[in-house]
């Protein structure tokens, strides 16, 4: 391993992936870059204090008497590859499954990919990103034909008159992308911001809209119908370079204002403010996040907002969130892909990965369970193993109490990872693994250009880096000959080589090319080739090059709110945590501001119910009860709550939400469920807690090793 007291890299958290230097002793330097311009935010800032962070695992843990014990690596990784051979011999191999993760550099998620399909010889492989991006993947998978994200780099935003931002709260989840949004407002675009609250993101706005949770949908159907019977469409452009457009404009016949302001609780003259601002665009930019597709008809949505920006020969681009949330959904860790976006059900796909691997397109697997699906797998007994690397599910999928009884009780789940997640303690076998900055890797961010991390110290002793332990359980499964590899770089390499030809072709962006600092954007097919950052600049990844309209007629959300249950309940993200924050509810720095999450609620909501700021209160929906403290939010719809998901316990969001799944591509519904709230007495008011995993303290079984 290639380490430096300090070196270049890019941050571990959010997609936008700013370029930093890290030194060995957690010091960060922000680098200037495109991407950040020598800026950071505060969870760059802080990344490096998880270097030497007192809770990072340091020896693998084994479940002894119903006890995580301290163990040696030799009779770890033994028992962890006996679980699976036993399970393979009992059950057959696809009672195994692998739940991989968006924050994995390419290298890890593509190994990932490789350890299921040749070590486990299970085709049931599948990671977080299915809760995440897999909603706008599929639609602009079907509409555009190929998903990269953004697709365009981050210094065109301020080349659109208006920007339509859909569901996205950038200003605390993706932080450096406002600059870039704020250059753009500065030279002249307007914004129209569409999110139940009135978050910082819709400061930037020109026109604010604060639908109902879940009725995105609606909205943007209306938007087109709106359009198309001002006769304000881009009609050049639909004959040109789309085709369906008939079939989906019949599909949203009789979309009025009134219908849409009824469905969304919006005014009809709002919706009819914002096609008129989408009209008056020379080139509008329709721009979705997590709001728009964490919802069960996510695809659907997300398919119905690039309707509306081919309509108006607008362009259209969704914002990525994990660190590698693109490159991870490119790498072969997905239940339906193999390396490079091939398709794990084409026979020419399998033939080009297989030969890569060595091995016959038979012994690939066909295609597996989504994550979620593998969590009802594990429920009805039909999966028994899984390795989970890079993800923590129990906090992070719907309906999580049902997730942590059965995962709980599974014959074996090996964990890896860095920090003792809320998963890793319902473990069989925990092996502690690397953090980003202590092995090389790249990661590709949501403009679709791929950057190089440099490892600035090894693993700490007693932790091992991702891709050794990968091999070492692969050898003891039987696979070794498949898994040689002597660094990162080598795993970057066969990477390349598996992608050649294929829809992600990452052939020709070398690791020397990465070296030298070059800005590369996929696909890349050859050695000279520089890039491409606008994939759909001339045309669409189609076989004809033009894209498809495709009809989204409406559905309402499978919860709506009604007695007992009255309000609509949504979920996301706060600025100082990251996803179940198993990093950043450890850092110091980001707990002090923000030790708990708060229930936000509109003030006459709140004290129609007499409920002050500061008090505790009790969320409640079909599934389960939580209580929080209330913090009034002026600015959010008075039928709706917002709570962040990064907590852990009884206060887990989660525990509370509805696991239906889209249709498509089985997406839960993050981002509505129908609730009541009520007031807590004071008596009760310490019943709860938010960390049930966290340090050594309380903790019996890792008191001894964390010592
Ligand atoms: N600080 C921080 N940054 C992060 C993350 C983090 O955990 N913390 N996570 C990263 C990841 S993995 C991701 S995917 C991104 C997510 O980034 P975002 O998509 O921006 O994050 P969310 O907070 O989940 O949701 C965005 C907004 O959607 C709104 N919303 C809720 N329901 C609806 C709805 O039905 N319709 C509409 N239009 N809006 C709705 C919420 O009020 C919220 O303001 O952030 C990334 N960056
Ligand atoms: N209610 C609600 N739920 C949601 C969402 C929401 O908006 N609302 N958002 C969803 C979204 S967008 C996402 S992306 C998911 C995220 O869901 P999860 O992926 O399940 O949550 P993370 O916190 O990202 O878990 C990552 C784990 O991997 C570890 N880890 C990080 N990097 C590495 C690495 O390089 N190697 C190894 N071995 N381990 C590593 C971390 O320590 C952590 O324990 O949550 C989803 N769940
Ligand atoms: S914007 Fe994202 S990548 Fe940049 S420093 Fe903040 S969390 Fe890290
Ligand atoms: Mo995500």
């Amino acid at each position: 391993m290639n380490t430096l007291p300090s070196a270049p890299t890019h941050c571990c958290f959010c997609a936008m992936q700013c370029a930093m230097e890290l030194h060995a002793d957690g010091a960060v330097k922000p680098l200037p870059h495109p991407i950040n311009g020598g800026k950071l935010c505060v969870l760059g800032l802080t990344s490096g204090e998880l270097l030497g962070h007192a809770d990072r695992l340091r020896t693998p843990l084994v479940r002894k008497g119903g006890r995580l014990e301290p163990t040696s690596w030799e009779e770890a990784l033994e028992v962890a590859v006996q679980g699976f051979r036993h399970i393979a011999a009992e059950h057959g191999k696809n009672a195994n499954a692998v739940y991989g993760g968006g924050s994995l550099s390419n290298e890890k998620a593509y190994l990932l990919g490789k350890f299921a399909r040749l070590a486990l010889g299970t085709p049931h492989v599948d990671y977080n990103g299915r809760y995440c991006m897999s909603a706008a993947a599929a639609a602009q998978n079907l509409a555009l034909g190929l998903d990269r994200g953004l697709n365009r780099p981050l210094a065109d935003l301020p080349r659109y008159d208006v920007i339509l931002l859909v569901g996205s709260n950038a200003a605390e989840c993706l932080p450096m992308l406002m600059p870039h949004l704020q250059r753009a407002k500065e030279g002249g675009t307007r914004f129209i911001v569409v999110d139940p609250r009135r978050t910082t993101t819709a400061n930037l706005a020109a026109l604010h809209l604060a639908p109902r949770p879940g009725t995105d949908l609606a909205l943007a159907n209306s938007l087109l119908y709106l359009l198309a019977e001002a006769q304000q469409l881009d009609y050049d452009f639909i004959a040109e370079r789309t085709q369906g457009f008939e079939e989906a404009l019949r599909a949203v016949q009789g979309c009025t204002a009134a219908w849409a302001a009824e469905v969304c609780g919006l005014m009809p003259r709002e919706i009819e403010q914002a096609a008129q601002l989408l009209a008056s665009a020379r080139k509008a930019l329709i721009l979705t996040g997590r709001g728009a597709d964490q919802n069960a008809r996510g695809v659907a949505t997300t398919l119905a907002f690039i309707n509306l920006a081919l309509a108006l020969g607008a362009e259209f681009g969704t914002l990525t969130g994990q660190a590698n949330g693109q490159g991870g959904r490119e790498m072969g860790q997905k239940a339906d892909q193999l390396p490079g976006y091939r398709d794990v059900e084409d026979p020419a796909d399998r033939r080009a990965v297989a030969r890569v691997w060595g091995v016959e397109p038979e012994q690939l697997p066909g295609k597996g369970y989504s994550a979620f699906e593998i969590l009802q797998a594990i429920a009805r007994g039909e999966i028994r193993g899984m390795l989970v690397m890079g993800a923590n599910p129990i906090p992070s999928s719907p309906h999580s109490d049902w997730v942590r009884e059965n995962l709980a009780r599974m014959d074996h789940l090996v964990v890896i990872d860095s920090f003792l997640s809320e998963t890793a303690r319902h473990a069989k076998v925990v092996l502690p693994g690397a953090l980003w900055c202590e092995e090389d890797g790249t990661t590709t961010n949501l403009e679709g250009r791929v950057v190089l991390r440099r490892a600035v110290c090894p693993p700490p002793k007693g932790a091992r880096s991702d891709l050794e332990i990968l091999c070492a359980l692969a050898v003891g499964l039987g696979a070794g000959q498949y898994f040689r590899y002597g660094s990162p770089k080598e795993v970057y390499d066969e990477l390349r080589r598996a992608t050649k030809g294929a829809k992600a072709d990452y052939y020709g962006i070398t690791w020397e090319r990465l070296e030298a600092g070059e800005e590369l954007f996929w696909p890349c097919p050859s050695e000279d080739h520089p890039g491409t950052p606008r994939p759909f600049a001339e045309r669409f990844a189609h076989a004809d090059g033009r894209a498809r309209f495709i009809p989204t007629p409406f559905r309402p959300s499978a919860e709506e709110p009604a007695a007992p249950y009255p309000l609509y309940l949504t979920t996301g993200r706060v600025l100082y945590h990251y996803l179940t924050g198993n990093h950043t509810r450890r850092l110091e720095r980001l707990k002090k501001k923000c030790p708990e999450p708060l229930l936000e609620v509109h003030p006459e909501t709140a004290q129609r119910l007499g409920l002050a700021e500061g008090d505790l209160a009790e969320v409640s929906s079909q599934r389960a009860s939580a209580r929080y403290r209330v913090k009034y939010n002026p600015k959010i719809r008075p039928d709706t709550l917002f709570v962040p998901f990064h907590w852990d316990g009884q206060q887990a969001i989660n525990r509370l939400m509805n696991p239906v799944l889209d249709p498509i591509c089985q997406m839960p519904e993050f981002k509505v469920a129908a609730v009541s709230l009520s007031p807590v007495a004071q008596a009760e008011a310490t019943l709860f807690s938010n960390e049930t995993q966290m340090g050594a303290k309380g903790n019996p079984v890792v008191e001894s090793f964390f010592a």
